[in-house]
């Protein structure tokens, strides 16, 4: 029997994958790549030969190392395993699985903890920016255990609060990257931005649906699906992405009046599928365009005022909610979230 992979499986936020340390995998990108699509099973569209969900948001992996950075605790690279093509992609990041990377790096010694809360700063290697998540740690031992509660997740679980700072434009250059606070793809007016994730928001309405449709109803109405790939296509090169065709960025998101009190509701294609929620950075993307007058999200969004704004952003199984800082400029400072994460397994995975 081939000796395994030291690994944990692990839920952060409303994804889930696999958390390795850098030290464990192959150093060489190729190698690395065909252990995990053996890892995870694909490609496959139900992953039964590896540890996948079928989903591409249980298809994720966290490669964690020590960080030589100044200031910084450990660097985390994500890597999205296709489900069924083979290929993966470290084009995008995810605030999703960055919930677990805290835990797993005080576990695995790469942090100390203190004794009730500790806080983890995480270079993003995605985005090549900075997290620093709060774990919960009572006398210097990590808990997952909590009262925290994120729709999109059953029960509660310890809060990890993620917090950002100068996530704008970190892929596409800049927070508007055409320079433009809307833009006509294919006569459908809108607007391209980038706070952490490369994100299209489009109204639901330009596409003869409410917005309201369950990811179920969404994934099978391959008329809409056509449209927005062929707008991503155009919005690809336009975002400075150069050509999506085999990225799994930008993502697309239908926006709608918010029906439960929050600021906006959404549907999220990521790109192919809808999400069951909303990715944490696409939903500050969204909370973003929300408090910037002239785009598409602007007249739907609910208004609110003051420093520290709390935006709940609807999704399919909820709202999450981004927590966005200004100056007293109206400048956006930082921006943060609060999540779960929970370990479920640690062991070795054999390819
Ligand atoms: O936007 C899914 C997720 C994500 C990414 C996706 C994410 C983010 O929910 O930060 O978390 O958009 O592919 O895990």
């Amino acid at each position: 029997m081939s000796s395994g992979i030291a690994c944990t499986w692990m839920r952060g936020g409303t994804s889930k994958g696999g958390f390795f340390l850098a030290t464990d995998l192959p150093q060489n990108t190729d190698e690395r790549d065909a252990l995990l699509l053996r890892v995870m099973g694909s490609p496959d569209a139900r992953q039964i030969d590896g540890m996948g969900g079928a989903d591409p948001l249980t298809s994720k992996v966290a490669i964690v190392s020590a960080s030589t950075r100044k200031d910084i605790d450990v660097d985390y690279l994500f890597l999205q395993v296709f489900v069924d093509e083979a290929r993966v992609s470290d084009a995008q990041g995810c605030g999703n699985m960055l919930a677990g990377v805290g835990g797993f790096a005080i576990e695995r010694g790469l942090v100390k903890p203190r004794d009730g809360r500790t806080p983890v700063s995480v270079y993003m290697e995605n985005s090549d920016s900075v997290a620093i998540a709060q774990v919960s740690t009572p006398n210097g031992r990590v808990d997952y255990k909590g009262d925290a509660a994120i729709d999109g997740v059953p029960g509660a679980a310890a809060p990890v609060h993620l917090a950002f700072k100068d996530i704008a434009g970190t892929t596409c250059g800049s927070l508007l990257p055409t320079g433009n606070l809307t833009d006509t793809i294919d006569d459908v007016t809108v607007t391209l931005i980038d706070n952490g994730m490369p994100t299209v928001l489009l109204l639901a309405s330009d596409f003869n649906i409410s917005g309201y449709e369950s990811r179920e109803e969404l994934d099978a109405n391959d008329n809409l699906k056509a449209k927005l790939e062929a707008i991503r296509l155009q919005a690809g090169p336009l975002m400075n992405l150069g050509d999506v065709t085999e990225k799994s960025v930008p993502k697309m998101t239908l926006l709608s009046p918010a029906i439960n009190d929050g600021a906006i509701m959404t549907r999220t294609f990521i790109p192919h599928r809808c999400h069951a929620t909303i990715g944490v950075f696409c939903a500050i993307s969204v909370a973003t365009a929300c408090a910037l007058e002239g785009t598409v999200a602007y007249p739907l969004a609910s208004k609110s005022q003051g420093t520290i704004r709390n935006l709940d952003i609807e999704h399919p199984l909820g709202a999450t909610t981004a927590v966005l800082e200004f100056t007293d400029n109206d400048e956006l400072a930082s921006a943060g979230m609060l999540r779960t994460a929970r370990k479920l397994f640690e062991g070795y995975v054999f390819t």
